[in-house]
């Protein structure tokens, strides 16, 4: 077995040039924590794009960002800015994110985009088929890169190849709107294993491949004439001891070590000792439901108009895509919501909502898990969400409820939530008195179990049992040619 390497669209470090000098610092990311276990120094390699294009690489500086990214295990693929916008912010994030979010009426059909993401997919594939060996392992990751594996499989026809997406899989009504449909299923079908976050998302995608190939097959395998194809559902966790242990250090902190934020919240606790806090925590993109919590949380003031200034809602936004129009409609929308809600309930002690339109360092993203009664996230559609199985790893003494939309993947997991249906107003509502009223016991019973799942399937047993599947499906295969 050779070595391993790994390709996303972009690399697990931040480069920084400063006065002609490249630092690369790696990131904290949820995927970059999660493959710390797979990839690791000396042993794998992994390719991406490093965040900076062409244009802005000066030709002097090119060897030494290489040898930056060679000491974190990294090489880079290189990538113009016409390769970004079409490719990326296209055809990747205005055509399938919206597709695959079940957003048909956002998703753009532009026959440059797709030019853009097969040239790209090309370059991607280019850099493996240069760096890799005829044995060895590689597990490509997510929706930018679908043509990947098909490319790679023809030069390196005795690679192991892993495909994971992070998105949904839309059902096969959906994915057939897609002009480049039978592409898109041929790019994926090059690698030996194919692993979604649920088994509902692997299930569409095994219906497209029947229905719009008419392949055989069969449970959780695709037939091909010389090998079969292992499609199955790898439900992603976190780093449950990061966040566990960060949560620990917090509350242990005395009041000179917290943060201002934090002090900001204590503040706020102990002038309103009553007053639950809602947290609310995503990246600014449509998928999240952001907008319609807003009018929810706005519909629950009016129907239960005890509440009012006894709970705050934090919404903490995090800013995404904002070149691409609708994510900058979306930013003007929650503005105005925010703005109006505020404006009309506001009283001269209490604000409903308070919202951040910001990247927050880690540790204030712990002051806002640890220092919130409830956890509210109403994704309209969502791969998995991970930010609900955060805020519950970070409950030290189990209190606290999550409310979470089904339409996330996590809820699969997650029954002991409360699992709300995002576009219900009415359910919504009545979620959030009981989340206020929920005894403390009731959150412990229910807090425990999730714990206990969450610390068992980390991040860490996900990517090896990821691995682990790709190399028995590779041995399989062998078998298969030889017999
Ligand atoms: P995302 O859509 O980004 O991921 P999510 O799974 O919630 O959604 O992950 C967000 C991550 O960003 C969390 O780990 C969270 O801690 C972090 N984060 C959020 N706000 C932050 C802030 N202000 N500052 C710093 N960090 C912040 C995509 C898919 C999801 C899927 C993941 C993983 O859309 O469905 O769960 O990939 O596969």
């Amino acid at each position: 077995m050779g070595k391993t390497i790994i390709i996303s669209n972009r690399l697990p470090v931040q480069l920084q040039i400063h006065n002609g000098s490249i630092t690369a610092t790696p990131s904290v990311g949820g995927l970059a924590t999660g493959m710390k276990s797979v990839h690791k120094g000396g042993e794998s390699l992994w390719i991406g794009w490093s965040g900076l294009t062409d244009e802005e690489i000066p030709q002097i500086l090119a060897p030494a960002i290489d040898n930056a990214l060679k000491e974190q295990g990294c090489a880079k693929v290189k990538l113009t800015q016409n390769d970004i916008d079409g490719y990326y912010f296209g055809f990747s994030n205005r055509t399938i994110w919206p597709l695959f979010h079940y957003f048909l009426e956002y998703s753009e059909f532009e026959l440059n985009f797709w030019e853009s993401y097969k040239s790209v997919n090309q370059k991607f594939a280019d850099a493996i088929i240069e760096q890799s060996d005829e044995d060895d392992i590689i597990w490509v990751h997510d929706y930018q890169l679908m043509l990947v594996p098909q490319l790679v499989k023809e030069k390196r026809p005795n690679a192991s190849i892993g495909f994971f997406l992070h998105i949904p899989f839309p059902s096969y009504e959906i994915f057939r709107t897609l002009p480049w449909r039978q592409e898109l299923l041929q790019g994926l079908l090059g690698a030996d294993l194919i692993g979604f976050h649920t088994y509902d998302y692997e299930r569409h995608f095994l219906s497209s491949v029947r229905r719009l190939l008419g392949l055989e097959v069969s449970f959780n395998d695709i037939y091909l004439e010389n090998r079969t194809i292992k499609v199955d559902s790898f439900p992603m966790g976190i780093d449950y001891k990061k966040f566990s242990e960060s949560a620990q250090l917090h509350d242990a902190n005395k009041k000179d070590k917290r943060s201002d934020f934090q002090k900001r919240l204590d503040q706020h606790k102990e002038s309103s000792p009553d007053t639950k806090l809602i947290v609310s925590i995503d990246r600014l993109d449509y998928s999240k439901g952001i907008a319609k919590r807003i009018n929810a949380f706005e519909y629950f003031l009016n129907k239960y108009p005890e509440y009012k200034e006894k709970v705050r809602l934090i919404i903490l936004a995090v800013p995404s895509r904002s070149n691409v129009p609708q994510y900058q409609l979306l930013k003007r929308e929650v503005d105005e919501l925010v703005g109006r809600i505020n404006g009309e309930l506001s009283t001269v002690n209490w604000t409903p909502i308070w919202y951040f339109y910001r990247s927050l360092p880690f540790e204030n993203l712990i002051d806002l898990y640890t220092s919130s009664d409830i956890a509210w996230l109403t994704p309209l559609r969502d791969g998995m969400n991970l930010v609900a199985k955060e805020y519950i790893a970070t409950r030290t003494d189990k209190t606290g409820v999550l409310i979470l939309s089904e339409m996330a993947g996590s809820a699969y997991e997650m029954n002991e939530a409360l699992l709300i249906n995002p576009n219900n107003f009415e359910q919504q509502a009545d979620t959030l008195k009981m989340a206020i009223t929920m005894p403390v016991e009731e959150q412990i019973r229910r807090n425990t179990l999730l714990q206990n799942r969450l610390s068992r399937y980390n991040v860490e047993t996900w990517a090896n049992h990821f691995m682990e599947t790709l190399v028995n499906q590779k041995n399989g295969n062998n078998d298969f040619v030889s017999r």
